[in-house]
């Protein structure tokens, strides 16, 4: 502690002149508000701290298992006003920064996302960490520390631009530099014999993980755990000698290179040298998770033998799958166990989840990149290989199910799969919900299921309330309360209490307000950044996630030019004025999705400026989606978009946020969205389209989207004037061949599930014009979701998986 410095137990109007000015090194007067957001993060860390310490020690003093889970991406977003509420100083902070003239909103817009994943998978992560310390788990959670994560997206001209997400430019108060928590990764170089007649690796190159850590503070600041993400440098990171002889670039090479490791997320793996990057990324993180296990199980433990007992190590998606033979490698090349019972200890400690059923999202590397990097892996997942196809030729395997069990693709270029190696290497297979759970055994994993047929299990995911509701809709928490007490808060499913006063109108009329304020920012906050009108009176209808032709964006486009044309065919009709809000990013290396956003801000910029629609319906693409303005979305809209095709999204998370902030859904029977639907009931949901088994059926049997598309004379016409350029007069050509796509194969089967999707939304139209029913089922949805909390979904990984 500083000299003068205040015990962490002082009063929090003492504690923050205090770190301002001894740890920011302000004095109050000339502080800007940057240096008080510092002081702020800091002031309610030390807070933190304290409690950290706590939950660690009683950790070592119960001897209790521990949790790991390994994600290549946790997108936890903004971090203050989670830690605030969770901390329960969210009062306290704003009377004493109001003493000082200062607003916490306005600080807490300071801080920047942090924008470590992607999207579904990666916020499952961050809401995990955060149910994991409100449930009391002892939990670690492993990834990466990348200087520049998600890229930020700008839109020109309608086209989506990437530019380098700079989030650490101000540094970041909430993490711990650890370089004493330090393991060598190697790559590449040689096996030998060893003294002991085992085999050594080594490594051509070594390069250091180094640990940063950010607390992870729990509901009621119960328990605090860690977020430890790796960061890379070099051994050596100058050669003095090259500095001296005057090559100063090249003397820094060996850093550049370590560098490069944790630079961005997901670099782009189109070319043979960016699938290198994606592979060392993978290895170098798994490896510096996996020793820092095994090194603490040691040092507490002493027993590598009892590894299973107080480790349980979940693998989020493939990324980490490699995690499965570095462990192997430590416990017969380090610590001399056998194999065989290395693969038991390591089967008995691993489970994995799997999240999509994707075939290009399954990941496999070519076999001699893999050999090359990772030599003594190779041969353990040869090793691995021969005993599980031992397994399935005693189990009376046939030859196609055995080519499908095996870790190594033969067909073509030959390469490791790293689903079969995660599925070989663990107790458990999860998948996300319980569509995509039978669909797992039916289809990607139909014969390891047959080989070993206890282990694919469902865990529903899950969303915690805190930031999903608490946080992110504050006055409707406020109203919730006001009606069925304070249970709801440690208790997600006491929401059900919400059931006996669906119809109340009093209660039906604060929901209203509270969405009609909220929609009244969100309006105002695109009005300041995108220049735009609103108005917040119409039904404010929004698809945000990720852009991806599974998730069709496309057919809500389609839809909204096919309504389009209605309006102004029919302008005696009583329309309901609408706003269709979209958002998401797009691989920067997937040009029909790119396309899709190009599109959007086409359909938008022509719409919106046409008076004869007379604002009933507007059309906004909002830039840069991320966490921090999914909690500006979500509890502002009405209606929640979650139209994938059947049987291609494993859950969704975007759907179960949406619905336990009071929007109904447009959905297909896909994901989660069906146990939503079950547990909402049907009536207050709008489901629509093809089922997964309809889809499955279709695309066996032959599908014609041509003869579908000409004999729906909306869809034609929406198709045909999208293609003609109606939409795009400066480049007429630019969407023929997407809209040819629909035509001559549609995939995704837009065309099949188009007239039911209007169907669909114009039952939506009807159910607005009658808003007391609309509220009604607005507050069914808020009580029957209770159950998708992360809490409830941690609590069964608990239980079945980790034992703990
Ligand atoms: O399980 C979290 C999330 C699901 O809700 C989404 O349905 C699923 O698409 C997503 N998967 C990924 C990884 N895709 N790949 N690879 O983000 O996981």
């Amino acid at each position: 502690m500083p000299r003068n410095a205040q015990p962490s137990s002082a009063p929090i109007e003492e504690l923050i002149i205090d770190v301002l000015r001894h740890r920011v090194g302000k004095d109050e007067r000339a502080a800007k508000s940057h240096d008080w957001y510092t002081a702020t993060v800091l002031t309610l860390r030390d807070k933190i701290i304290d409690r950290w310490m706590e939950s660690t020690r009683r950790t070592y003093d119960a001897g209790s298992k521990r949790v790991y889970y390994l994600s290549l991406e946790f997108l936890i977003g903004r971090l203050l006003r989670d830690a605030l509420n969770n901390m329960d100083l969210t009062q306290e902070m704003d009377r004493v920064l109001k003493e000082n003239g200062l607003d916490l909103a306005v600080l807490e817009d300071l801080e920047p996302d942090a924008a470590l994943g992607n999207g579904g998978l990666g916020r499952l992560a961050a809401c995990f960490m955060e149910s994991l310390a409100s449930l009391d788990i002892p939990a670690y959670g492993y990834g990466i520390r990348y200087v520049n994560g998600m890229f930020r997206q700008r839109i020109d001209d309608g086209w989506q631009v990437e530019l380098p997400e700079t989030w650490l430019s101000h540094g970041n108060p909430w993490e711990f530099d650890r370089r004493e928590s330090a393991y060598r990764i190697g790559f590449g170089g040689e096996v030998v014999a060893s003294a002991d007649g085992g085999v050594q690796w080594r490594p051509a190159e070594v390069i250091e993980a180094s640990a940063v850590d950010t607390p992870v503070v729990g509901w009621r600041g119960k328990r605090v755990n860690t977020l430890r993400l790796w960061t890379a440098h070099a051994l050596d990171p100058i050669r003095l000698d090259a500095f001296n002889a005057g090559d100063h670039v090249g003397a820094l090479e060996n850093e550049a290179r370590a560098a490069s490791l944790v630079r961005v997320l997901y670099p782009a793996d189109s070319t043979p040298a960016g699938q290198e990057l994606r592979l060392r990324q993978e290895f170098f993180f798994s490896s510096a998770s996996i020793q820092d296990i095994v090194r603490r199980h040691v040092q507490y433990e002493k027993d590598i033998r009892t590894l299973p007992d107080k480790v349980a190590i979940q693998l989020n998606d493939t990324h980490p799958a490699v995690a499965v033979a570095e462990l192997m490698r430590l416990l017969v090349d380090e610590h001399q166990l056998e194999f065989d019972e290395a693969w038991e200890l390591t089967k008995k400690t691993v489970a994995y989840t799997n999240h999509t059923l994707l075939p290009e999202a399954l990941e496999s590397w070519p076999l001699p990149l893999f050999e090359r990097l990772l030599p003594r892996h190779m041969q353990i997942v040869y090793a691995i290989n021969s005993r599980v196809l031992r397994e399935a030729g005693k189990a009376g395997l046939d030859g196609d199910a055995i080519a499908a069990i095996s870790l190594i693709d033969e067909g073509g270029e030959r390469r490791v799969r790293m689903a079969n190696l995660a599925f070989a290497g663990a107790h458990s297979v999860n998948g996300v919900a319980a569509l995509h759970t039978d669909l797992m055994k039916q289809t990607v994993f139909a014969h390891l299921h047959r080989l070993y047929p206890t282990r694919i299990n469902n865990k529903t995911n899950g969303v915690t309330p805190r930031r999903w509701l608490m946080q992110c809709n504050p006055a409707l928490t406020r109203v919730i309360r006001d009606a069925i007490g304070d249970a709801f808060l440690d208790d997600a499913e006491k929401l059900s209490d919400l059931n006996a006063l669906a119809a109340d109108p009093v209660l039906g009329e604060r929901v209203a307000e509270v969405r009609r304020a909220n929609k009244l920012a969100l309006a105002d906050y695109l009005k300041r950044e995108m220049g735009l009108r609103l108005n917040p009176d119409a039904l404010f209808d929004a698809q945000i996630k990720r852009i991806h032709e599974y998730k069709r964006q496309l057919l809500n486009l389609i839809e909204a030019v096919a309504l389009y044309d209605q309006i102004r065919s029919h302008p005696e009709r009583d329309w309901v004025p609408r706003v269709k809000i979209f958002a998401g990013k797009a691989a920067p290396s997937y040009h029909n999705a790119k396309l899709i956003i190009k599109l959007a801000n086409d359909i938008a910029r022509r719409i919106n400026s046409d008076p004869s629609v007379g604002g009933l319906l507007k059309v906004v693409f909002v830039p840069n989606y991320n966490v921090s303005l999914a909690e500006r979305i979500i509890p502002a809209a009405d209606l929640s978009e979650q139209i994938s095709t059947a049987g291609m999204e494993a859950s969704g998370t975007g759907n179960m946020k949406f619905a336990l902030n009071g929007a109904l859904t447009i959905g297909t029977l896909d994901g989660a969205n069906i146990e939503i639907m079950e547990r909402v009931g049907a009536d207050n949901i709008f489901i629509f389209g093809l089922t997964a088994d309809e889809v499955a059926e279709k695309r066996a049997n032959g599908y014609d989207p041509r003869a579908i598309i000409e004999g729906s004379p909306e869809l034609a016409q929406a198709v045909h004037a999208i293609a003609n350029g109606v939409f795009s007069p400066d480049d007429p050509a630019r969407y023929r061949d997407l809209m040819e796509g629909l035509l001559n194969s549609d995939w995704f089967m837009l065309a099949a599930d188009f007239d039911s999707y209007c169907a669909a939304q114009r039952k939506v139209d009807l159910l607005w014009q009658d808003q007391n029913m609309w509220r009604t089922k607005a507050i069914r949805n808020i009580a029957n979701v209770g159950w998708f909390s992360s809490d409830r979904t941690i609590g069964e990984y608990a239980r079945d998986i980790w034992g703990v």
